[in-house]
């Protein structure tokens, strides 16, 4: 359902009632750098625009404790439902099972989705560069920060990255696929590494499927990689993430 849809349903005094909104999220930026864990957060995503159907068996609670087990150090649950097949109730699902940190993967653009985020359980929110003026993108993540959410924003390229870098932010993320074109290419969080100032976390995301790849990037500087399909596209994504 449609945001606004879902706000005359849901309204924010109710979302506001969730236990969540008591409870203090799982950092993120924390797991993500800490040197005992992998750095990898893995992604729950049953189908994608550029690949159609990768997986629709998979159920949340399995590959979501399967991740964990297999190393990763957080979360990345897709809740929109027309792009990505996924819902608010698996992210709430994955959050009934793992003590860790929860990104809620979805195209935010208005302040009662963040409230929905907290609400279902989500430790950190994503915001697309690309898709927010920078005024707007600079108060969203301060609304987000506001509730004790993490903010993770992502760039294409190095025009979005100056022009949206805030103090608000947490972590900054390059994504490799070109979302006009769906071309990946691992050459694009390369050139971007070091126009990252060293307060945020870097996280490299999208199109990575082999652990010398993460060797290159991390060696790059990268702190984190966020990997779906790699995983997704098999019939057991947790035992795809523990190889
Ligand atoms: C994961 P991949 O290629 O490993 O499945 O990519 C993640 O980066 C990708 O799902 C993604 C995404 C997004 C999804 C990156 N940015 C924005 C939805 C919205």
């Amino acid at each position: 359902i449609e945001v606004a849809e879902r706000s005359s349903l849901v309204p924010v005094k109710l979302l506001e009632k969730s236990p969540f909104f008591e409870g203090s999220v799982v950092s993120m930026k924390k797991y993500v750098c800490d040197p005992e864990k992998s750095g990898i957060i893995a992604e729950f995503k049953r189908k994608s625009p550029s690949k159609g159907l990768i997986n629709g068996a998979a159920a949340v609670e399995a590959v979501s404790i399967g991740y964990m087990q297999a190393g990763a150090s957080a979360l990345s649950i897709l809740t929109d439902t027309d792009f990505f097949g996924g819902s608010n109730a698996d992210l709430k699902e994955a959050r009934k099972f793992n003590f860790c940190p929860i990104l809620r993967k979805d195209f935010v653009v208005d302040e009662y989705q963040i409230l929905e985020a907290k609400s279902i359980g989500a430790d950190c929110i994503l915001l697309i560069a690309a898709a927010l003026e920078p005024a707007r993108l600079k108060e969203l993540a301060a609304f987000a920060k506001s509730l004790g959410l993490e903010v993770l924003m992502e760039v294409h390229d190095g025009e979005e990255l100056e022009r949206s870098l805030c103090d608000e932010l947490d972590l900054v993320g390059v994504n490799n696929r070109n979302l006009k074109t769906f071309d990946v290419s691992l050459q694009t969080s390369l050139d971007l590494v070091d126009k990252i100032p060293n307060d945020f976390l870097k996280i490299s995301e999208s199109g990575i499927s082999d652990p010398a790849t993460l060797i290159t990037l991390k060696k790059a500087g990268f702190d984190g990689f966020l990997i779906g399909e790699n995983f997704m596209k098999s019939s057991r994504p947790e035992q795809a993430a523990y190889n």
